[in-house]
Formats: C-alpha cells, sequence, structure tokens
C-alpha cells in the first residue's frame, strides 16, 4: 500500500493531485482542516492498493524483498490441524481396544515393575532374589510376583526357593499316561519339531512298549515332509499312508483300525497362511476322537510361544509340548505358557536323536526347569 499526504487549499484540487500521483484506484483515508494559516488549508490523506502480484519474489530488488511480508497461510494450516485431529479420532475409534490394551499392558509391567522393587525393599531376603530369578529365568514379571506373593513365611533362601519349587509343581497339569491308545496328531508352526517327536514316539511305543502302532501323514504341501515320515516308518518297519483330503485321512484311520496307537503328522505353516488353523481344525474332525498335541519351541521368545498358543485356539488342542530343550537358554516362559493356557503338559523333548530325545512330562521336572535354570 502506498500512502501520500497532501496539504490543499479544496477539495478537487487534492482529487486532481491524488488521481495524478496515486490513480483512479486510490482512496482518501482522512481529510483534515488545518488551522493557523491565513488561508483555510486542508490535509488529505489518500492511499492506493500496490499491485504486488506484479513483483514475482524472484524479480524482486534486495529491498523489495525485505519489504515483502510472507504472511503464512493460516486457513490452510487450521485446515490441516482439523484433519489430522478428525484422523486421531477415526484411529481411536477403530482400533480402541488395541490401544487401550496396550496403554494396560505398560501399567501392568510398570506396576510389576515397582511391585517387584516394593517386594525386595520389603524383604530384602529371600523372595527378591527368587523374584529376580525367575524373571531373569524367563518368567513374564507380573507372574514372578504372583509367584513370590504366594511366599507367606519368610525363611532362608533355599527353604523358601523348596516352598516355592512346591507350589509350582503343584500347579503343572501334565498327561501322564503310561500307555497311550487311540489317534495322536501332532500340530505346530513350522520346524518345532513335529514329525521328529512323532518318530521319537513312533519307535518307543512300537518297540518298547510293543503297540500296533500305524502312521499317517497329512503333510502334502512338501514332498520331502511325507519322505521324511516314510523313512522313518520303513527304518522301523511301520505301516504308513499319506493322505491329502478328509475323506484320505478317513480311510486310513479304518485301515489302522485294528492299530492300539495312530500317530498322525500335520504340516506346519507360516503364520501369515490365513485360514490354516480353521482347515486344521475341519481335518481332524472325523467324528472320532484325536488328542492333539500342539508343540512350542522353547527357543522361541515367550510372546511368540503365547501368540502361537492362542493361535492354534481353534484347533482344541489338548496336550502341549515343549520342544528343543536342549537349545533353549531359559525355561520361565513355559511357565507363563502353562499359566495362560491351562493344558496339560504331554512331553518335553531334548535333542535330535530319534527315539532317545523325548521325555513324559514331570510336573517337579518342569518346577525346576522353571526355577533353577
Ligand atoms: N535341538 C533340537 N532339535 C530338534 C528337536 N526336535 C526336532 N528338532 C530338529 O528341528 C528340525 C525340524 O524338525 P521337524 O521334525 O522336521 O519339524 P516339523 O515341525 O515337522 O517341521 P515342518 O514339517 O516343516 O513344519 C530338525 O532339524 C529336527 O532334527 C529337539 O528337541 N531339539
Ligand atoms: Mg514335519
Amino acid at each position: 500500500m502506498q500512502i501520500k499526504r497532501y496539504e490543499v487549499r479544496s477539495t478537487q484540487e487534492a482529487l486532481t493531485k491524488i488521481k495524478n500521483d496515486l490513480g483512479d484506484d486510490a482512496v482518501i483515508l482522512s481529510t483534515k482542516r488545518l488551522k493557523g494559516g491565513k488561508l483555510p488549508l486542508l490535509e488529505v490523506t489518500a492511499a492506493r492498493d500496490e499491485d504486488e502480484k506484479k513483483i514475482s519474489i524472484h524479480e524482486a530488488s534486495e529491498k523489495q524483498k525485505s519489504e515483502i511480508t510472507i504472511r503464512p497461510d493460516f486457513d490452510a494450516i487450521r485446515g490441516e490441524l482439523q484433519d489430522m485431529k478428525s484422523l486421531i479420532l477415526d484411529l481411536r475409534k477403530e482400533e480402541p481396544m488395541r490401544s487401550e490394551l496396550r496403554q494396560l499392558k505398560d501399567y501392568l509391567v510398570n506396576f510389576a515393575d515397582v511391585l517387584g522393587t516394593w517386594e525386595k525393599n520389603l524383604y530384602p531376603g529371600a523372595p527378591s532374589k527368587i523374584y529376580y530369578r525367575l524373571v531373569a529365568n524367563g518368567v513374564s514379571r507380573e507372574r514372578a510376583y504372583k509367584l513370590v506373593n504366594t511366599i507367606d513365611t519368610i525363611d532362608s533362601f533355599d527353604t523358601t526357593v523348596k516352598l516355592l519349587e512346591d507350589t509350582i509343581t503343584k500347579t503343572i497339569p501334565v498327561t501322564n499316561k503310561k500307555k497311550r491308545k487311540g489317534i495322536i496328531a501332532f500340530v505346530g508352526p513350522t520346524g518345532v519339531g513335529k514329525t521328529t517327536t512323532l518318530a521319537k514316539l513312533a519307535a518307543h511305543y512300537s518297540m518298547s512298549e510293543k503297540l500296533g502302532v500305524g502312521l499317517i501323514s497329512a503333510d502334502t504341501y512338501r514332498i520331502a515332509a511325507a519322505e521324511q515320515l516314510k523313512t522313518y516308518a520303513r527304518i522301523m518297519g511301520l505301516p504308513i499312508k499319506v493322505v491329502s483330503e478328509k475323506e484320505e485321512f478317513r480311510k486310513a484311520l479304518n485301515l489302522f483300525s485294528d492299530k492300539d496307537l495312530v500317530l498322525v503328522d500335520t504340516p506346519g505353516k507360516s503364520r501369515s497362511d490365513t485360514g490354516y488353523t480353521e482347515k486344521l481344525r475341519d481335518f481332524l474332525n472325523v467324528g472320532v476322537p484325536v488328542e492333539t498335541n500342539l508343540l512350542l519351541s522353547v527357543t522361541t521368545s515367550r510372546e511368540n510361544m503365547l501368540d502361537t498358543s492362542s493361535r492354534f485356539g481353534v484347533v482344541n488342542y489338548d496336550n502341549i509340548i515343549f520342544t528343543k530343550l536342549d537349545e533353549a537358554t531359559g525355561f520361565g516362559s513355559m511357565y507363563d505358557v502353562i499359566d495362560h493356557v491351562g493344558k496339560p503338559v504331554s512331553y518335553l523333548t531334548n535333542g535330535q536323536n530319534v527315539p532317545s530325545d523325548i521325555e513324559e512330562a514331570n510336573p517337579h521336572r518342569i518346577a525346576k526347569l522353571i526355577m533353577y535354570q
């Protein structure tokens, strides 16, 4: 904007001057009669809007550039803020549970930490040492705290450890059937040891227990998978059927109806394969009881085992088998899984050797693993 001040004798004189200087678009901002002179005098202030658009910032002189004010586009910013706000609100609407659960989890973890420290100060002896040992072994802080909280008599460290060992032993459910009979299926993620565990049990029950054993491989996704079991069957002299559909599975079961024990191998699939667990459930639903074992490798994280145990929930598995104990560094996570799943443990496997590297689940042995390793 260009502003000019004029001292004139009449309005007409002012208008002429303004028009000459500032052009037709000029406007009069104020008119004031000046006092003190012999002749009447007017002070007229006029202004003209300068056409700023004609000067591009590149063409402008340094002076002009310094005069150009960069005005932020508040309306645009306001609009963007509004968009962001509604986006956040929408996201909250979409997954309120997830974010709330996350908050709740963080809260619980912090809470358990605080309580752990508090407990340490309250009983500077055995319970706090046990709490930290359990956590170091892989038990979650929440469950370690709950366990330590069951100790009501404070004694020496060794006595207190023994007390807790007994408590844990009582909470571990196992399926300790001396002689297994019926149909037993093995399910779980890829590479956990389904086929190897099946082979170990096939060898044990056919050779040591002298049971009539039949093998079924439902793993037709990979040629090598069925071949792996066929090789074991050949070495052990056991009959085997490879099936890909439910009808074939039924026929194979009929064929093995004279067997004491039928062991069924299933394919492992990655978690990205949607619908896999549902298909597995439908496949195993053949109208006769199939005892299903979910295999979990202790070499994977606690979160991974918990997630897998939930994912396979649709299969409604009966037991858990923990595998690869020989390669794990801590066994505390088994406590979390058992506590979370509430299903019995049937076996523990501890090596690649068939048939030796397997043991029946024993609550006291599992409690010791959780507490001492
Ligand atoms: N260290 C160790 N290795 C094991 C154990 N059980 C199985 N394995 C090994 O883990 C690998 C995978 O075993 P598989 O029996 O083929 O696993 P799977 O679950 O049948 O795998 P998929 O059929 O591919 O889903 C092999 O190298 C086995 O020797 C165990 O208890 N300890
Ligand atoms: Mg396999």
